[in-house]
């Protein structure tokens, strides 16, 4: 079987890190091209890794070298780059977020449709985590009873970018959690409700960091939060699920009393320390992509698909619209089955 040539869109640090996966560890695919407005940026990676270089990206995504496209570049550029590879007829896998407002995802939602097949894979990657997904199999099949309750925990050691904004946490961080919350659960999201807490003081001026939101499922359970974006420890992320009999952890630390201090730790998971999500979710990134590159010689699409896209936009734009008033906020998705 030929190998499914690849191009990556976007090469700061998640594309470049997808760039290197592709390149050294991904069966059946090869990195044929690589692309970024900022050209020298795409010509640096692209000569080290053997790949022509783009600096437009609407120009790898027509490109002949490739069969099917990674988009790791901003959420705002995402709808154009996703039609482009839909009009191209490529597999894509976009890095979430889908797009920045619900418009936009659901005009991707629409246009796939109006495709033979589907094309589209959004990265949330901790479905392919083998933690996370065991804890999903379990609760799929109810090994403990009807879950009623999840705790989601999401920490990074900090953010630098002094344009940072509350928002960016819903949008950015808190969207991993929404599409866990419906991973797990099984169903959509009816309200959301985000909380600030007594702000740290190491978020820059005016940020809401941590935050506390609660997801009311639309089978009624209900999934607590926690977004802390600069704890100063480390990556933290684990998921607890409640049944009626029974609990379950993903992600647990290690066993005892588990403690974390600034300077000290680095974010443990399995007594393993971890700076950031590149090395937490690395081996459930490599699983994501080696299963899209499978699916994509198949004609095929896995993970998250464009519907799951859309209905994370929808959610955190609902968080949005609380993080502001304070007041919990239902999320209205369009009618899946009155989708042209
Ligand atoms: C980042 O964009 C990611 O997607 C990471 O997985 C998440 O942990 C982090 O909070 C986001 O900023």
């Amino acid at each position: 079987m030929t190998a499914v040539r690849v191009g990556v869109v976007g090469v700061g640090m998640m594309g470049a890190d997808h760039a290197e996966r592709i390149a050294a560890r991904t069966a059946g695919a090869v990195l044929t091209a690589v692309a970024d407005p900022d050209a020298a940026r795409a010509r640096e990676l692209g000569d080290r890794l053997g790949a022509t270089s783009y600096g437009d990206p609407l120009e790898l995504i027509a490109s002949p070298e490739v069969d099917a496209v990674l988009l790791a570049s901003p959420g705002f550029v995402h709808e154009e780059q996703v039609l482009a590879s839909f009009a191209a007829g490529k597999p894509v896998l976009c890095e979430k977020p889908l797009t920045m407002d619900v418009e936009s995802s659901l005009r991707v939602v629409e246009a796939e449709r109006r495709l033979p097949r589907p094309l589209l894979s959004v990265g949330f990657m901790r479905r392919f985590d083998p933690e996370y997904a065991q804890l999903q199999g379990m609760l799929a099949a109810e090994a403990f009873g009807p879950l009623l309750v999840m705790h989601q925990t999401h920490r990074n050691r900090s953010v630098p970018n002094p344009e940072f904004r509350s928002e960016m946490i819903v949008r950015d961080s808190l969207v991993h959690e929404v599409d866990c919350a419906r991973f797990f659960v099984g169903t959509e999201i009816a309200e959301i409700q985000v909380i600030t807490p007594r702000a740290t003081s190491k978020a820059f001026e005016g940020v809401a960091d941590p935050q506390v939101s609660i997801f009311r499922m639309s089978n009624g359970v209900v999934v607590t939060n926690e977004v802390f974006v600069n704890c100063q420890v480390g990556y933290e992320v684990r998921a607890e699920a409640v049944c009626e009999r029974g609990t379950a952890i993903a992600g647990r630390p290690q066993t005892g009393l588990y403690t974390t201090r600034a300077g000290e730790g680095e974010g443990y998971w399995g007594g393993v320390a971890f700076d950031d999500f590149r090395q937490r979710f690395g081996r459930g990134y490599d699983l994501e992509v080696q299963a899209w590159v499978e699916a994509a010689t198949k004609g095929e699409v896995v993970g998250a698909n464009a519907w799951d896209g859309y209905a994370a936009t929808a959610v955190c734009e609902a968080g949005m619209a609380s993080l502001a008033s304070g007041e919990s906020v239902s999320v209205a998705l369009v009618d899946r089955d009155s989708l042209s």
